[in-house]
């Protein structure tokens, strides 16, 4: 049995969150979930609280306030770590990412260190995505692919499984980006530490409800951080 513990997490996914919960937790009997929510103001905590009191497999992070995908990731792997999970995943609460994918993530994790369930390795496999959308994540990684050379199709996916070797090896705290820029930074930082990445091809749908938390933000935060990793690395490099 892979003890696994699949993070997600929550800023008002009132209308997802009873429902995926159940559906991660069927897929394997080593999965349990931890959800992080940012006191949504939809009482999400309220529903995870009321399904903890029937299944001990179900953990729950409160934070304060809305403070970002990143910090609330880098919370979750601190609480993996400390609770001795050996597979960590990433995964949002909306649906888009669907939970029969998980057993086959962790399949694949026994050849590699870090799992990304891919939209662009073979083709686009993107569902109800607004075309607008789906060439700024398209651009977004053919962008990251060039400037920093990693050989990964789809860097900003969230749909992500780690050993939890990868995780101790990163410096957690020091990660302070958001959004596409977390996925793109943990990545790298992974890659740039020689562990093992693949990626197998998922089908990404729209969220089914709720309200996307995407911003320009988000985008303008990653277009200077690939720049910020690069050069890092180039100087630690230099350095050594
Ligand atoms: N705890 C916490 N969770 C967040 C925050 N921002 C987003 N999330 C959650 O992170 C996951 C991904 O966010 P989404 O809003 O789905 O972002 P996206 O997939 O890029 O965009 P859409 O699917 O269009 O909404 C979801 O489960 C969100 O509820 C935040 O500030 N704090
Ligand atoms: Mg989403």
């Amino acid at each position: 049995m892979k003890r696994s513990l699949v993070i997600i997490p929550t800023y008002n996914e009132s209308e997802n969150i009873s429902r995926i919960i159940p559906e991660i937790l069927k897929q394997d009997e080593g999965i349990e979930v931890l959800i992080v929510d940012d006191n949504s103001p939809d009482g999400t905590a309220k529903m995870v609280k009321d399904l903890q009191q029937t299944n001990a497999k179900i953990h729950l992070l409160e934070r304060a306030g809305k403070q970002g995908l990143g910090t609330a990731y880098v919370a979750g792997f601190h609480y993996a770590l400390s609770h001795n999970f050996e597979f960590i995943f990433e995964m949002d609460a909306d649906f888009s990412h669907d939970p029969k994918e998980l057993p086959r993530m962790l399949q694949k994790i026994d050849d590699c260190d870090l799992v990304i369930g891919s939209r662009y390795i073979s083709g686009v496999n993107v569902v109800n995505w607004p075309m607008k959308r789906l060439i700024l994540s398209y651009c977004a990684n053919l962008y990251t692919r060039i400037i920093t050379g990693m050989p990964v199709r789809d860097a900003t996916a969230g749909f992500k499984c780690y050993r939890r070797q990868v995780l101790e090896s990163l410096n957690l705290d020091a990660i302070k980006s958001n959004g596409y820029s977390f996925q793109i930074e943990t990545n790298f930082k992974a890659w740039t530490r020689g562990f093992r990445i693949c990626e197998i091809p998922i089908i990404f749908n729209d969220r089914h409800a709720g309200v996307s938390k995407m911003s320009k933000h988000i985008v303008y935060e990653a277009v200077f951080l690939v720049w910020k990793l690069k050069l890092q690395y180039l100087f630690a490099k230099k350095c050594l």
